[in-house]
């Protein structure tokens, strides 16, 4: 068997000097040092040899096992180098060339305008109430103070669905209904909330209107919340988030659901008060409607009128991005086009 052992480690020693490939390589390896290798198969029926032979064949085995394993690696890194030089003679590859860029998406600017008004009021202590977007009728209009017939209720065309009560809502505001019953705990309990999501009118669309659009509501209740309580938390919204100089204005204005109500203009972003297209040349823009919650939707929300009071607001995100960014168009918003998209 020594002899058998020697003229299989000559041969495949000899045979793995003429292999030039991986292929060959594998083959090579399955055939002397595999499983059912020759060597291993040897080294399985040292057994077999009478006991005094058997310690100088294993040793001999295990020796030639190293030495062709140890020939085997030579080898192997040998056929990788040259296969390497090959393929970068045939194809060569230009390191210096810039990578393959991975597609990264960002946020609609929607989306990064709703964040920053989220951290702000938050800053300021209002938390996130989130309302639902199918509505019934009652809420939507007759708790807010606008009963049925009402001409109030030509400020907001309608989508209805097929079961008569249930609308997509017009405005955030019927989530301060919902917000004072769920927080509000029967009057007893002050509320500080905002409340953003989608709203729904059926109007005819145009550069500054769309049949789909975000406001973000915000309610605060309390038993000595005034109309100063008012200006002066929105004016410091607005500092925050459009700057610490910006001037702020209100102007008088009607909403069935505040008594007073209002309307908050800040100095135009773009020409900072000289007048340009986007303000039309006023110098300066409105960002929401506002006003004290009115008697009858605080009663309608568990409230004691004559102890508790509240102010109340509504902004439209898009229409805030359109100011900031310059954006003439609201269609652009949903149009899912990456050239727009891709700018912010
Ligand atoms: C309201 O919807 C009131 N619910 C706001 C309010 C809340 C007042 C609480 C008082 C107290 P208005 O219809 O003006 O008001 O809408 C508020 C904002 O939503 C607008 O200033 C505008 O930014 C945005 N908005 C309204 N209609 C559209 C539209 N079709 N497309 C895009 N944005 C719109």
């Amino acid at each position: 068997m020594l002899e058998q052992l020697d003229a299989i480690y000559s041969q495949a020693l000899a045979r793995l000097d003429g292999l030039t490939d991986g292929e060959a390589l594998a083959e090579w390896q399955r055939r002397y040092l595999g499983k059912k290798g020759e060597i291993t198969l040897l080294l399985r029926a040292t057994g077999t040899l009478p006991q005094e032979q058997r310690a100088a064949f294993g040793q001999r085995a295990n020796a030639l096992r190293d030495a062709l394993s140890a020939a085997y690696t030579e080898r192997a890194t040998a056929v990788r180098q040259a296969e390497l030089s090959r393929s970068l003679e045939e194809a060569p590859l230009d390191v210096t060339l810039p990578g393959r860029r991975v597609p990264v998406g960002g946020l609609h600017p929607t989306t990064q305008t709703l964040r920053q008004i989220y951290a702000i009021w938050a800053e300021m202590g209002f938390q996130v109430f989130r309302s639902r977007d199918v509505e019934d009728d009652d809420t939507n209009f007759t708790l807010l103070n606008i009963p049925p017939h009402h001409p109030a209720r030509d400020m907001w065309d309608t989508f209805h669905t097929t079961t008569p009560g249930v609308i997509l809502r017009t405005h955030t505001s019927p989530g301060q209904i919902r917000a004072m019953h769920t927080y509000g705990e029967n009057g007893t309990q002050p509320i500080r909330v905002i409340l953003p999501g989608m709203c729904y009118r059926y109007e005819q669309i145009s550069a500054r209107s769309e049949i789909q659009f975000n406001q973000v509501e915000g309610l605060a209740t309390g038993r000595n919340i005034r109309l100063t309580d008012l200006k002066g938390t929105i004016t410091e919204f607005a500092r925050r988030m459009f700057g610490p100089d910006k001037r702020v204005r209100f102007r008088g204005s009607y909403f069935p659901f505040t008594e007073p109500s209002l309307e908050v203009d800040i100095e135009c972003i773009l020409c900072g008060g000289d007048g340009c297209p986007v303000c039309k040349y006023t110098g300066w823009i409105e960002i929401a409607g506002c006003g004290m919650v009115h008697p009858v939707v605080l009663q309608n929300g568990g409230y004691d009128p004559r102890e508790w009071s509240g102010f109340a607001f509504g902004m439209g995100p898009e229409r805030m991005t359109m100011n900031v960014h310059g954006i003439q168009d609201i269609r652009y918003f949903w149009q899912n086009d990456l050239r727009f998209l891709e700018q912010f």
